[in-house]
């Protein structure tokens, strides 16, 4: 084995290296799992740009049951020869240098590349050990790092017949909160990638629970948008797409309606997803509001009729995905994804005009569709106007009366305060006598929940079960929402542990996701666990919150003159019991809704709530260790 050797230069590689050990946020965005996942997409990414300069077509990332993960590739290989200017092999530079990447290679620019952009030596920095082999020329070359530095030189162990690269790394324990791969979590990235990267194959897998996906779609963005709207009914079976270059710039886009009222949009700038938004969506949203407007004016669809569909009418159903890739993305924002390049937006803006324009002409009957769907849905938006202006007049929603069943709490500092949202009036009343009414407050519901999911939003405000929601809550709603005026800080779901309970916190969950969403991505949106069971053996009591903890206290217990209760529901708890079990912050169980992945929350409400049943009955079977406290 060589040893590497030491020069000036690696005192500025160990200063790069140190920097990013020192403050990981900075390069990976934290240390908790959302950075610890970074580290493997830094390495994919460079998979993924070999595979977009047409060198490699497959990618396998395997999680590994000793806590290490692996990528490999079967692209040219890293290069090992010597680097001409810093004097060690290329693969070390690679390896070690912050924003090395594949910039010598100067044909070929970057196009995917993570939030961060630094490259794979970040992940080598904050990985202990790491190591990579190439295959290239017939020889398998290796190197292997502790914490970014070198421990061995390029050295050759080994020949083959195979080209490619493969990092295996374990994240540094001393830098990561977490060291546990979550499968789900790679898989919705690897499979975006796989969308946004048409015909590349990834595969995952975990080697601890066996689990396996390959991830490779023929259609691109085309399949995305299919995905997307899997188990919905769509306005017409087959996607458009669009797709283009100019100035440099590679352009695409996919449209399908479905016939819901979201608008569900996602937007990519060289493989990121660009939450925030940007000149590419501005541009593609404009298009699409100018194309069917010149669509339904060349036809005369609306006749004498006053409406005039706007951009937010136009894209009730739609679902879309945009995904450009350029030479020198330029990021800005909060979480920096959303892009400022100004030129991006006209080209995106005239193209996907003209080539819309040119196909509504083609296919008139899809056409026809999406201008009714649009026409329909600038009527609703006037009922909703009319609607909105009617409660307002009544002083309802704006008057900051409250709902006539709200017990509320005394204090006013809506950061200390809570509501529980609780399901039937005999466990609203314990509740009520249960809490404390200094910090607590108990809205009580009743009856039949609307299914916002397949409501509109004029139907929405008019419903009897929301409106003292969103009374109680006193932040508006919809495109009103204001998370600034919201009155309590936690929001409590209360419901029973049954199957009934479950889908009320699911309808409760939808309407809060919808039409409230920042209360879900600020993490205000709790669901309140109460106990299953109440086990007494003399004078001990014990409260427990799943059948396997059951088990364990009753083996604990022994089985000498244990009484086991069994909670059917909320309301066979008294006001005390309710406060010791399910109130009391010392020591109830509440579970923090968070909704990491729009993407996936979207199709999770859509098989939940949507029309088809056999998807839905799939997911909860699926699912079923969630609701097993109905048995
Ligand atoms: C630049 C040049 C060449 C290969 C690569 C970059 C490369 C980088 C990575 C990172 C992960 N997998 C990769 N595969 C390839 C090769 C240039 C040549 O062979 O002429």
């Amino acid at each position: 084995m060589t040893k590497p050797t030491y020069t000036a230069k690696n005192i500025k590689v160990l200063k790069g290296l140190e920097a990013v050990r020192k403050r990981p946020a900075m390069y990976i965005g934290g240390t908790s799992e959302r950075g610890l996942h970074h580290l493997v997409y830094e390495v994919v990414d460079n998979s993924i740009d070999e595979a977009l300069a047409g060198h490699c077509n497959k990618i396998t990332v395997i999680i590994h049951d000793n806590g290490s993960i692996s990528v490999e590739d079967n692209g040219r290989g890293i290069p090992v020869e010597m680097h001409k200017t810093e004097k060690v092999p290329a693969l070390q530079v690679v390896m070690t240098v912050l924003h090395a990447g594949g910039k010598f290679d100067d044909k070929s620019y970057k196009v995917s590349g993570g939030l961060h952009g630094v490259g794979v030596s970040v992940t080598n920095a904050l990985s202990d050990p790491c190591e990579v082999e190439v295959y290239r020329g017939g020889k398998v070359y290796r190197q292997i790092y502790s914490k970014g530095i070198p421990q061995t030189g390029v050295d050759v162990i080994g020949r083959t017949r195979k080209t490619g690269t493969k990092t295996i790394f374990t994240p540094d324990a001393t830098i990561f909160e977490t060291l546990d791969f979550n499968f789900d979590y790679l898989s919705v990235r690897l499979r975006e990638l796989a969308f946004l990267n048409k015909g590349i194959a990834i595969i995952l897998k975990d080697e601890k629970t066996n689990k396996r996906h390959k991830f490779e779609y023929e259609g691109g963005i085309i399949s995305f948008v299919e995905f997307l709207n899997e188990n919905k009914k769509v306005l017409f079976e087959e996607p458009i797409h669009i797709f283009g270059t100019r100035n440099g710039m590679e352009f695409e886009v996919s449209i399908q309606y479905n016939e819901g009222y979201q608008e569900t949009i996602y937007s990519f700038a060289n493989n990121i997803h660009t939450i925030e938004g940007g000149t590419h969506l501005i541009g593609f949203k404009s298009a699409l509001t100018r194309a069917v407007n010149a669509y339904i004016k060349s036809t005369n669809l609306l006749k004498n009729e006053k409406v005039s569909p706007g951009g937010s009418d136009i894209r009730e159903g739609v679902t879309a995905i945009v995904s450009v890739k350029l030479g020198e993305p330029q990021f800005e924002g909060q979480t920096k994804t959303k892009l400022q390049n100004s030129d991006v937006e006209g080209i995106i803006n005239s193209i996907v005009y003209e080539k819309l324009m040119e196909f509504f002409e083609e296919h008139p009957a899809e056409a026809k569709h999406i201008s009714m769907k649009a026409i329909l849905g600038a009527r609703s938006r006037d009922a909703a106007r009319k609607a909105r202006e009617l409660t307002r007049r009544k002083s309802v929603l704006e008057s900051g009366s409250l709902p006539g069943k709200l017990a509320d709490c005394s204090i006013q500092d809506p950061s200390q305060t809570e509501i529980f949202l609780v399901e039937g009036d005999s466990a609203g009343g314990s509740a009520k006598m249960g809490r404390d009414r200094t910090f607590q407050a108990i809205l009580p519901l009743w009856g039949k929940m609307l299914n916002t999911e397949k409501a509109r939003i004029d139907k929405v405000l008019n419903n009897d079960k929301i409106q003292p929601i969103i009374l109680a809550l006193g932040a508006g709603i919809g495109e009103e929402f204001d998370v600034s005026k919201l009155r309590y800080n936690k929001i409590v779901i209360m419901s029973d542990a049954d199957v009934d309970g479950q889908h009320i916190a699911t309808l409760l969950l939808t309407f809060f996701f919808r039409y409230m969403r920042p209360l879900v991505d600020y993490g205000h949106v709790y669901i309140a666990r109460p106990p299953l069971f109440l086990l007494r053996q003399g004078k001990t009591k014990k409260y427990v919150y799943s059948i396997e903890e059951r088990d364990e206290f009753l083996k604990k217990m022994g089985s000498k003159g244990i009484h086991v209760q069994r909670y059917k529901g909320l309301g066979e708890m008294n006001a005390d019991q309710l406060w010791e079990t399910t109130l009391d912050p010392e020591k109830r169980i509440l579970t923090a809704v968070k909704i990491d992945d729009a993407i996936e929350a979207d199709r999770m409400f859509t098989i939940l709530m949507g029309d088809d049943v056999a998807p839905r009955r799939e997911f909860i079977e699926r699912n079923a260790q969630y609701i097993e406290v109905s048995v």
